[in-house]
């Protein structure tokens, strides 16, 4: 061969993947998402709550699910690059809708990021709100004063559709460890209250693709040989509560504009797993005891 030399190739740490993945099962997980049947007579869909710090990739995850279920790039929610203030102000929710205009049996809502100070990101107080469903659609955030009883925006009687029926703490694998405690401290608090209303909470830890490890920077496939990755996801766990088989690492699209199989496949098993947990919850609360 020629005389350039060659960099040392990253070499996975893991001889067998930890889960165990089938690659090729992408069609499957998405015709059980748009097939999934929530046996409710007042619920069409079930409504994720995304939040976490500012920039974390909880917009561009909506807008990640909206491309794979299209099978081309979208940019539903609104997504900003370098921002140090949050970008999402307002309470929207997103519905899903596939290649055939069929909309999906699941909606999303992602509020503003959480920060340190108090005076900028959202109040918990109002994650806490939206959970029992008491944002009205188009609310906008008061970082200082969150909605109580009476304010305009405040939903006095949610319907079980307004409420949330899973909660999603979307994190950087490149930044947990870094993480401000006081924004810890402010996730715990919601993880409490969601966990008092019986609301199931999952991981999904965004950016694996970025300057995390070598080994899967390059090839995304060998996630689950990757002990940096690994190590990411139990500090996530540590750190935010959920235990292992509630962290999902997911790469969002960000910057190409063509769909990627491996990325889809853990955008959808993430999915899958959240409207799965969303799904007992209702069968749990909202069946027997209503
Ligand atoms: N490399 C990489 N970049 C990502 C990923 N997810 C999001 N980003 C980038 O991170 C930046 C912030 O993403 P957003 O989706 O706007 O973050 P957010 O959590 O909605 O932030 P706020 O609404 O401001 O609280 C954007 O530039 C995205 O392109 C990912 O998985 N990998
Ligand atoms: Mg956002």
């Amino acid at each position: 061969m020629g005389s350039r030399k060659s960099k040392p190739q990253p070499t996975p740490d893991f001889d067998t993947p930890w889960r165990d993945m089938d690659w090729n099962e992408k069609e499957d997980l998405e015709a059980e998402l748009t097939n999934i049947q929530l046996n409710h007579p007042e619920l069409r869909r079930v409504r994720i709550l995304l939040h976490g710090p500012v920039g974390a990739g909880k917009s561009c995850f909506i807008n990640s699910v909206q491309s794979v279920f299209q099978g081309e790039i979208k940019t539903k929610a609104f997504e900003q690059a370098n921002s140090k203030k949050s970008c999402t102000k307002t309470y929207k929710s997103y519905t899903i809708t596939n290649r055939n205009s069929v909309t999906l049996p699941f909606v999303f809502n992602d509020v503003m990021g959480l920060e340190t100070q108090d005076e900028e990101g959202i109040h918990p107080k109002d994650i806490v709100n939206a959970l029992q469903g008491h944002v009205e659609d188009g609310h906008k955030f008061n970082p200082v004063s969150p909605l109580s009883d009476g304010d305009q925006g405040f939903v006095r009687e949610p319907s079980l559709e307004d409420k949330v029926h899973c909660l999603v703490s979307v994190v950087p694998a490149s930044s947990i460890s870094r993480m401000d405690t006081g924004i810890i401290n402010k996730m715990e608090t919601v993880r409490k209250e969601a966990m008092n209303l019986g609301i199931p909470h999952m991981v999904v830890m965004t950016k694996v693709d970025d300057d995390v490890c070598p080994l899967v920077k390059k090839d995304l496939t060998q996630i689950y040989r990757s002990r940096k990755i690994k190590e990411k996801m139990l500090e996530s766990s540590h750190r935010l509560g959920p235990p292992m088989k509630c962290i999902f690492p997911v790469s969002n699209y960000h910057e190409e504009y063509n769909l990627n199989d491996t990325k889809d496949f853990l955008i959808l098993t993430a999915l899958l797993q959240i409207v799965k947990f969303a799904k007992d919850y209702i069968k749990e609360y909202h069946m027997t005891h209503e």
